[in-house]
């Protein structure tokens, strides 16, 4: 696939890195960029030798919202036949873990793309907020939903309703970021973040994320079921057997995903 402008792409060890790259409009999605988004994440996806991908936008913007030029003369028709949704339906079907590398703006489609990652190391400048209801609509890619899971009703009434954004400080205490960072670090402390994912144990990363996700999607009982399932397959890897001889033996493991 050859590399689309507004998509930059590099892999380090393990780690293959994403930026958004629309400056001149903050990084907004239009659905070009996330078809190329979701195809990129795919190829990830199925490639051995990647263990995490690690999603950034720039210093100013992680991304401010859906591309409002693309949207405004749209008719509720357009709106259907683009069918921009599915485009998000394949990020959420990623199996490796997603981290978000967050600067600047997360607004609306930014904010609700922020959460389908898995870990957001977010900077301390960030401005995250659902400000969909200033021009005349409301959050349509889960921005009603994971964020009411994530802050619950009545702060999540309180962003989307109002359409204010939060500081990084607020985001930390209502459970929608992982960790704060200052601003000068926001990108290497991210790259640290997924470094350190990527010396895990692959199978394991993979089962772990999907019994977190389990937690919103499916009643308790169901959910401890299937962890139960998952961690019980695990004892048919081999770095079940790695992890647990190295940690006697007083050595690093060595995971090779098998
Ligand atoms: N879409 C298109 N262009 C944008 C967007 C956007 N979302 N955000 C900023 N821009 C453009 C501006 O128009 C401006 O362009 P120009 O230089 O040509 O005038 C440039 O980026 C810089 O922006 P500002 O001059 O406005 O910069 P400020 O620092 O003054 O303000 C803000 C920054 C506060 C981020 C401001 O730009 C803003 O409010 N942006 C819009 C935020 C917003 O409303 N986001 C929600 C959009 S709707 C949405 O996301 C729905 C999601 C539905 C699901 C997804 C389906 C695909």
């Amino acid at each position: 696939m050859s590399e689309p402008s507004h998509l930059l792409t590099e892999v380090d060890r393990h780690v293959a890195v994403i930026r958004i790259n629309r400056p001149k409009v903050l990084n907004a999605l239009n659905l070009e960029l996330m078809q190329d988004l979701a195809a990129l994440m795919e190829q990830y996806d199925a490639d051995d030798s990647i263990r995490v991908i690690l999603l950034a936008g720039s210093q100013r913007a992680w991304a401010a919202g859906a591309d409002i030029s693309d949207m405004a003369t749209a008719t509720r028709a357009d709106m259907e036949s683009r069918d921009q949704f599915a485009q998000w339906n394949r990020i959420k079907a990623i199996r490796k873990p997603i981290v978000a590398a967050v600067s600047g703006f997360a607004l609306g489609g930014g904010c609700e793309l922020m959460m389908h990652c898995d870990v957001v190391v977010c900077s301390e400048n960030a401005k995250i907020g659902q400000p969909e209801i200033n021009i005349g609509v409301m959050p349509g890619a889960g921005g009603t939903q994971r964020l009411t899971r994530a802050v619950g009703k009545a702060v999540a009434m309180d962003i989307v309703l109002s359409g204010r954004f939060l500081s990084a400080k607020e985001a930390m205490i209502f459970g929608l970021v992982s960790r704060v960072v200052p601003k000068e670090h926001w990108f290497d402390e991210a790259m640290n973040v997924a470094q350190t994912i990527a010396t895990k144990a692959p199978i394991s990363l993979r089962h772990a994320k999907e019994s977190v996700l389990n937690a919103d999607e499916i009643p308790l009982n169901d959910a401890l079921g299937r962890e139960r399932e998952l961690f019980y397959m695990l004892f048919d890897t081999e770095d079940q057997s790695e992890g647990m001889s190295a940690f006697l033996e007083k050595r690093r493991p060595s995971f090779t995903g098998k």
